[in-house]
Order: structure tokens, then sequence, then C-alpha cells
């Protein structure tokens, strides 16, 4: 035996399988929109990695949101709301980073809301079909159930649709049981070395970070379409000595939302712009100077240019 080969089967005596011992991976969280998988991701992961509203569509990317435990390393991906098919290009877009959020996925989890099962949740179940990686279910939202004996029926109706690495009932809001699954994923991670620093917990940088905050508090204060004709961009953020300044600029798609978004007297901006400052603030752990601006890329929800330009590239 030559003595490197000696010296490594030394060392590996020492020290058994220290990386492999760990279980790391992907799990990619999937559903309609609205069953609450961002809300499952942010409370497995014990921070808002993914922002979260009453209306559906609100996640637009596959958001990487990292639990770190001893046993391992779980990376959850969130994704957009799969929905039924539509030609418009944003819808086109979120449905296709929903399917590419299932490519290099370890384990699928397919998130359902308590008591409901809708025409949109079958075509998920349609499209899991194809999927090679084992999926899990998560039936979410029980604290809604108003009667807990009709969870057994409706996991029975569950296990009887596919064949499901398990099925496991939960409330994100309510932290109900969120322990159990992850007892129930990371043994079905596979062996290997972690995918992020230990510090870690999201997977983009921190601009996007902030632009999706802004959008957040829009979308939870505008009604009916207007939250979906929107986007956010970050033009400037500069660390000052002991201010963090930052620039947004909120895209519409016509010249008549402008006025909706801005509100009476500036009022609706306002709001907007110290609820976002002060999440801001408490992310950043400094003051924020917070300027928004409001302008129009013409239907830039149906244009593929403008949804590139945006940062809403096919994946
Ligand atoms: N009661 C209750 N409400 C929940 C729970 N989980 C999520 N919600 C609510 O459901 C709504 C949608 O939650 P999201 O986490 O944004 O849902 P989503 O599946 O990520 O939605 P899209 O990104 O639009 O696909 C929000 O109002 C959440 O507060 C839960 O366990 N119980
Ligand atoms: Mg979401």
């Amino acid at each position: 035996m030559r003595s490197e080969e000696k010296r490594q089967n030394r060392r590996a005596d020492h020290f058994p399988s220290p990386v492999f011992s760990m279980r790391c991976g992907m799990v990619a969280v999937v559903g309609r929109p609205n069953v609450g998988k961002s809300s499952l991701v942010n409370a497995l992961v014990g921070r808002k990695v993914s922002i979260v509203t009453r209306k559906p569509q609100t996640t637009r990317h596959c958001i990487q949101g990292v639990v770190h435990r001893p046993e391992g390393q779980m990376v959850l991906v969130d994704t957009p709301g799969l929905h039924h098919k539509s030609e418009h290009a944003l819808n086109r877009y979120l449905n296709d980073t929903a399917a590419a959020g299932l490519r290099g996925a370890d384990l699928v989890l397919f998130v359902v809301e308590a008591g409901v099962w809708k025409a949109e949740d079958e075509s998920v179940l349609r499209r899991l079909a194809a999927v090679a990686a084992p999926v899990a279910l998560v039936i979410n939202k029980v604290d809604r159930l108003s009667d807990r004996k009709r969870l057994l029926p409706e996991i029975k109706a569950h296990a009887q649709r596919r064949d499901y690495a398990f099925i496991l009932p939960a409330s994100a809001v309510k932290r109900d049981n969120l322990e159990a699954l992850l007892r129930e994923l990371f043994p079905r991670l596979p062996e290997g070395p972690p995918l992020y620093p230990e510090d870690r917990v999201e997977g983009y940088d921190p601009s996007f970070a902030l632009a999706e905050l802004v959008r957040e508090k829009l979308m939870q204060r505008l009604r009916q379409e207007l939250p979906y004709a929107l986007t956010v961009q970050i033009e400037h953020l500069k660390r000052e000595e002991k201010i963090t300044r930052i620039e947004a600029v909120i895209w519409v798609e016509r010249e008549s939302q402008k006025a909706i978004v801005i509100g009476q007297k500036g009022q609706g901006l306002k709001e907007v712009g110290s609820a976002a400052r002060r999440e801001m603030e408490r992310r950043l752990g400094r003051p924020v100077f917070l300027k928004l601006w409001v302008r129009c890329a013409e239907d830039w929800t149906d244009d593929p240019q403008a949804l590139k330009r945006f940062g809403y590239s096919a994946p």
C-alpha cells in the first residue's frame, strides 16, 4: 500500500465519514396558488424567506430557503402556484418556473389545503405523475378545520389518488406538526455535503429580498387585478455610515394604474413605503431611507422582452 493511501485510510479511521453522515438535499414545495407553500417554507426555515399575502399567485420565482439541523441541511424550493394553462406571458412564466423547481429535487412536497380539493389541485397531481422523485403530501391549514375527525377520510381519499412517501396534516400558521414534518423529511434526503454555508438561510441576493418586501406590501394593500400588474426593481442600494439608502421602482402596466398605486395625496405610496421600510430596517438591523417611484411599462406582463428585463426569464 502506498504511503499516501495508508495516510488516507488512517484519516478515515479517525474521522468515520464525517461529511457523508449528513443528510443534505433539495425539497421542492409545489401546489396550486394560495395553499400556503410560502408560509410553510418560512415556518420550516424559521424566517421569512418568501413573501406571503392572502392573494393567489404571490410567489413569482423559485425561492430557496435553507433549514440547518444537526442531521443535515435541507434546501426548500418554494415555487409559484401551479394554475390552469394560460397563454398570458406572465402566467406561462409562473407555471414554467414552478415546473423548473421540480427538476433536481430529491423529494417533492405537494401542498394542499385541508378540506379542499379543486380542479387545480387535480392538475398539479397530474403533473406530478411525470416526476421521478418521491412525492409527499402536506395537508396544510388544518387549524381551519372545525372537526378534526374529517381528516381521516380526507387522508384516505388522498392516499387513493397516488402513492405518497407520506401524508401529513399540518398548519404553517399555527406551527402545528412542523417538527414531525422535518423528522419525516430529513431521513429521505441523500447523504452528502451541505450546499450552503451554515449561516445562510436564503438562496438569493439581498436586493431581491428588498424588492419582494415592497411587492408584498403593495399586494396586501391593492385590490383586484392591480397586484398582478406590478413588479418592483431596486434601482439604488447604498450602505452609508449611519443609514442604508434604497430607491425602488414600482412598475405598472398602464398609465391609469399609477394614480391608484400612489393614492389620494400620495397616501397609498406613503403607507406602502413605511411598511416596507420598517421591515427592511428589522431585516438589515439599521436605519433605512426608502424612496419609491412609480413608472409605467405598457403591458409588461404580456411582453416576453419586458418580462426578461424585470428578471422573469424563462427557466
Ligand atoms: N389558517 C391558515 N392560513 C394559512 C396557513 N398557511 C398559509 N395560510 C394563509 O394562506 C394565504 C396564502 O399563503 P401563501 O403562503 O402566500 O400561499 P402560497 O401557496 O405560497 O401562494 P402562491 O405563492 O400565491 O402560490 C395567506 O393568507 C396565509 O396566511 C395555515 O396553516 N393556516
Ligand atoms: Mg407563495
